[in-house]
C-alpha cells in the first residue's frame, strides 16, 4: 500500500503525493477521481499504470509548449526525442533523422504528431528494448 503524504486540490484536479519504497512520486488524478470538491477518492495505482501515465505526462510536457497543447510539432518532437530518448534512438541530434521520424509518425500528414501517433514511437522503442534484453 502507498501512504498518502499530501493531498492538494487545484481547480478540478487532485494532486496526490504518495510515498513509495523508492521515494515520493506525485500522482495527478483526473477530475472523475474526485468524489467531491476538496475530497478525493484515492485509488492505488499499480507500477504499470504509473509507468503508462508517466508516458502521457512526458508527452504533455512537450506538447503544451507551442501551438496545439495536445499535439507535437516538429520542434517539440525534436526536443522530446533529444531530452527523453537519447539512449533509445540513434542520431537524435541530427536534423534529417528527426525529419524522418516525424514523417513516419505523422500518419495523417497534418504536420502534427498526436498522442495516438506518438504511441507508435513508444511501441517501437519498447520492442527494441525488449529485443535487446534477450540479446544479452
Ligand atoms: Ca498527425
Amino acid at each position: 500500500m502507498r501512504e498518502v503524504s499530501s493531498l492538494e486540490v487545484k481547480g478540478d484536479t487532485c494532486l496526490i503525493k504518495t510515498s513509495l519504497a523508492q521515494g515520493s512520486s506525485p500522482v495527478l488524478l483526473p477530475p472523475h477521481f474526485c468524489a467531491l470538491r476538496g475530497e478525493c477518492e484515492v485509488r492505488e495505482m499499480t507500477k504499470l499504470e504509473d509507468h503508462l501515465e508517466g508516458i502521457i505526462n512526458i508527452f504533455h510536457q512537450y506538447s503544451i509548449r507551442l501551438g496545439d497543447y495536445d499535439t507535437l510539432n516538429k520542434s517539440e518532437l525534436k526536443k522530446l526525442i533529444t531530452k527523453e530518448l537519447p539512449n533509445a534512438l540513434k542520431n537524435t541530434k541530427d536534423q534529417p533523422s528527426i525529419d524522418k521520424v516525424f514523417q513516419e509518425l505523422d500518419a495523417d500528414k497534418d504536420g502534427q504528431v498526436t498522442f495516438e501517433e506518438f504511441v507508435v514511437l513508444v511501441s517501437r522503442v519498447l520492442k527494441t528494448a525488449h529485443a535487446d534484453i534477450h540479446k544479452e
